[in-house]
């Protein structure tokens, strides 16, 4: 046996090349592959964006080594970091097995979104649990990390230079309007009483005051919604884009504080997509930089691991 702490920590996943996406895709949509149609749609997207095809792929391993540095010099010795992705290899349940073969007996469990929801954080936490129970190890899992101070600090710190950035790109047009957006999801969640929605509002209104933002000059919108015929919850921003137009603002600055790394839903939903439709719309728009591998950010997940462990 192995008396350290395993650490899984678990991230969307992004396919390894071109060839993988329809596999990847086909995942996403629980074993229904995509039309011909769709699958170019997103080849497509994939290519657009700037920074690489798959950008999340390396931000994540720079993330869980940057937890893992993160918890060595919190805690000498005792935790070992392992990944397990939702949708692509190394799988959740391939990192639970690795954690198995190393001889771990204890574990927490860390997805790379900060705020809970069924759907998100709660399947990740579902499927680690169950190949967990399955093969002996005893695992608890941090739930979210929304209102974390340090998460908070970050997010503030790039509102402020995003609005200093985005006064220079517009030449200092006004009405400014701050835009925190995440990942739509479908509307039922409402009904199962889903936390998302309000712990995404927390976090905005908390990331407003610390950077001295008035509570009219900000809103909350939806973005990324899936292509599925059932109700996803809204506004989506290219339609608030479009409302901003006719009340007169000017200048945009989003902050997708539902993610935390450079990926297809903020480098082509947010850069490509969002900031096109901002421009015929007569809108400069800019958005904060990702967390990525930011301190604050390592902080806040070596922190957040460190307490579900001393919990029980
Ligand atoms: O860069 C990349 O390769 C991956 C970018 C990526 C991230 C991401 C995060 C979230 N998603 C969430 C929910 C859903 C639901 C569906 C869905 C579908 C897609 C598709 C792609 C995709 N998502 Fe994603 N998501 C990313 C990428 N997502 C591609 C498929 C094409 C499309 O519909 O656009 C709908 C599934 C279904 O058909 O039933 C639901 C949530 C997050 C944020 C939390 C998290 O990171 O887990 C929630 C990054």
């Amino acid at each position: 046996t192995n008396n350290k702490i395993g650490v899984l920590v678990m991230s969307y996943g992004t396919p390894q090349s071109l060839d993988d996406v329809e596999a990847y895709y086909t995942h996403i949509r629980r074993g229904h592959a995509p039309t011909p149609e769709q699958l170019k749609e997103l080849t497509d997207r994939y290519e657009a964006i700037v920074g690489g095809v798959f950008p999340l792929r390396e931000n994540t391993n720079g993330q869980v080594a940057g937890l893992q540095d993160k918890l060595e010099q919190l805690a000498p010795g005792r935790y070992v970091c392992y990944q397990g992705l939702k949708h692509a290899v190394p799988y959740i349940e391939d990192g639970v097995e690795q954690m198995a073969r190393d001889g771990i007996k204890e574990a927490v469990g860390i997805v790379l979104a900060p705020h809970y929801s069924i759907m998100s954080v709660g399947s990740y936490n579902k499927r680690a649990q169950e190949k967990a129970a399955e093969l002996g190890i005893k695992m608890s899992f941090v739930k979210e990390y929304h209102l974390h101070p340090k998460l908070l600090q970050a997010l503030s710190e790039r509102v402020t230079d995003g609005l200093e950035r985005l006064a220079k790109s517009s030449g200092n047009a006004a009405p400014v309007k701050i835009l925190f957006s995440a990942h739509s999801l479908p509307e039922k969640i409402r009904e199962m009483g889903d936390p998302y929605e309000q712990q995404l509002l927390a976090t905005s209104d908390e990331v407003a005051k610390l950077a001295n933002v008035d509570a009219q000059d900000w809103q909350f919108t939806w973005q990324s919604a899936g292509r599925t015929r059932e109700p996803w919850l809204g506004p989506d921003i290219l339609d608030t884009l479009k409302v901003l137009a006719d009340e007169g603002i000017k200048a945009v600055l989003v902050a997708p504080v539902g993610f935390v790394s450079d990926h297809l839903e903020v480098l082509y939903d947010l850069d490509l997509e969002a900031k096109q439709a901002a421009a015929e719309l007569g809108i400069t728009l800019e958005r904060i930089t990702m967390l990525n591998k930011d301190p604050l950010y390592m902080d806040t997940l070596a922190e957040s691991v460190i307490n579900a462990g001393s919990l029980e």
